[in-house]
């Protein structure tokens, strides 16, 4: 097996000053992170990637953070500037909310399209220094889509094998993605990766329309899920990989005495109640307030629930720097304030609202403890959080109520509960259905997805990615492995 070079905008912890020499190190929440991170711990290899922290990186605490990851690690520096302009601003202001359907969320500012290259270039250059010519380097995420262009550019001697890509968030239908100042120059710099990989069918059939669309010069070649987009005189791969988690770890760790108890404690303190969980990353695209109306317009026409259900919501802080994150937290806090206030009596508070990321065996608890799953992206690549319940019901039982818009819901779709994140009447109907249904119908429901969770897991993810694109790297005359 090739050496493994995992290139991402962030590593999977953040650095962070607290004051003069002083500095914290604490592990990211996320998505890549959680997949990403066992597979390379298991592997070894190198994780490219920024500490978080803008300005010069400390060497001390870096050394420190990774003593014992098991694989090594390579930072990229930003500046202030480049942090606001090419992460928040053209990754998060741009590509996020457009990727997710939401373009009135999009800020076009010009200058962050230069940003956004500039630092793609310091990545590539980070690349060049760390690769072997038989490594094989996945690039990860919306914040990198112009690497492989940077290193073509950049490099004419040295002999890198196959470019791979992976896309962990949606790609949008082409009258969306047609918004984008920089449609073609992106798509372009795109098909400069030999391997791309999204989450779902959707994904890749949404990604080849626009390259119809915006790029006529380029071919596209499909036999039932293999694609091929021929392009100046290369061939570039597309495939869906729908990523998956460490089922293992997530199922032997809410095996553990410690969350057991925890959980239980958990169902103790709200005795009688069927408990529902939201957890979710502060992101609009999530649907937390959507989520919310939902359960405010199911206690308002069924009163059933009323003292029988409890909505246990995490957020976890993300992404505060960014106004819109203050205003969209603002909107939760007041929602749940106003549904509190309007149903608690002195015996129940139906919704228990955490503001902070929970500690891993907490988490765990929740998921162990939560008789329904309560998950309604607007819009999402995947949404591990799904998995990740399924996978703690050691108990075989749990319902798992999901958005249509989540990439989970092709896998998981005959078992779930399906619903439009944007119908707040369904989403309250589908909660009572939830509430109401009976114990084996919720177990059949659990086993099946259990068992589809285990099956295409995180490593089933890498292996299929890999054998993609280790194919690829063997087809991939020499000559044209020259950057
Ligand atoms: C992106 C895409 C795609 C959550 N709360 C806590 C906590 N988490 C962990 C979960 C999960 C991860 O964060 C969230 O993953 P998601 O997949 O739900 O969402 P994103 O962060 O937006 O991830 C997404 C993913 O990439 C992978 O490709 O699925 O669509 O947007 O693993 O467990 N972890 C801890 N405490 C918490 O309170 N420890």
């Amino acid at each position: 097996m090739n050496r493994l070079i995992i290139v991402s905008n962030r590593l999977p912890f953040a650095l962070d000053s607290a004051g003069e020499d002083l500095w914290t190190v604490t592990p990211a929440f996320g998505g890549l992170v959680s997949a990403v991170e066992p597979v390379l711990r298991e592997r070894g290899g190198t994780w490219i990637g920024w500490p978080g922290t803008a300005g010069e990186i400390p060497q001390g605490p870096l050394a420190e953070a990774t003593r014992d990851a098991g694989y090594n690690v390579v930072p990229v520096a930003l500046s202030e500037t480049e942090r606001n302009e090419f992460y928040y601003g053209y990754s998060n202001e741009v590509i996020w909310p457009l990727f997710h359907d939401l373009q009135n969320f999009c800020n076009f500012e010009p200058a962050y399209w230069h940003a956004y290259k500039q630092v793609n270039e310091r990545y590539a250059d980070a690349i060049i220094r760390s690769a072997r010519s038989d490594d094989f380097i996945w690039v990860h995420d919306y914040h990198l889509m112009y690497v492989a262009q940077a290193l073509r550019e950049r490099s004419t001697s040295q002999n890198l094998s196959a470019l791979t890509f992976f896309l962990h968030i949606p790609f949008p239908p082409s009258d969306i993605f047609s918004k984008l100042p920089q449609q073609r120059r992106l798509l372009r710099a795109l098909l400069q990766f030999d391997l791309l990989g999204f989450q779902t069918r959707r994904d890749v059939r949404n990604l080849l329309q626009c390259v119809r669309r915006v790029m006529p010069e380029a071919k596209v070649v499909s036999r039932a899920e293999t694609h091929v987009i021929r392009f100046e005189k290369r061939k570039i791969h597309v495939g869906h990989f729908p990523i998956g988690i460490d089922f293992d770890s997530f199922e032997n760790g809410a095996r553990c005495e410690a969350v057991a108890q925890r959980s239980q404690q958990l169902r103790a303190t709200f005795p009688d109640c069927q408990l529902m969980l939201g957890s979710d990353r502060l992101d609009y695209s999530k649907g937390i307030p959507e989520r919310l109306r939902a359960f405010r317009n199911a206690l308002e026409r069924y009163p059933e629930l009323r003292g029988r259900v409890v909505l246990i919501q995490i957020v976890v802080p993300s992404r505060v720097e960014i106004p819109r994150y203050h205003e969209f937290k603002d909107r939760i806090d007041r929602l749940v304030g106003d549904i509190n206030g309007r149903f608690s009596t002195s015996m129940w508070i139906p919704v228990q609202y955490h503001f902070r990321g929970l500690d891993r065996e907490d988490l765990l608890a929740h998921y162990r403890a939560c008789d329904i799953a309560f998950i309604t992206p607007l819009k999402d690549g995947m949404n591990l959080v799904a998995k990740e319940y399924c996978a703690c019901r050691i108990d075989q039982y749990g319902t798992l109520i999901l958005s249509q818009f989540a990439g989970a819901a092709e896998q998981l779709k005959p078992d779930a509960l399906l619903v439009n994140p944007y119908d707040i009447e369904q989403m309250a109907d589908t909660i009572v259905k939830a509430f109401r249904m009976s114990p084996a119908e919720c177990t059949a429901r659990m086993k099946r997805m259990r068992r589809m969770v285990r099956k295409e897991n995180v490593f089933w993810w890498v292996d299929s990615f890999l054998a993609a694109g280790s194919r690829l790297a063997r087809t991939v005359p020499r000559r044209r492995r020259n950057l």
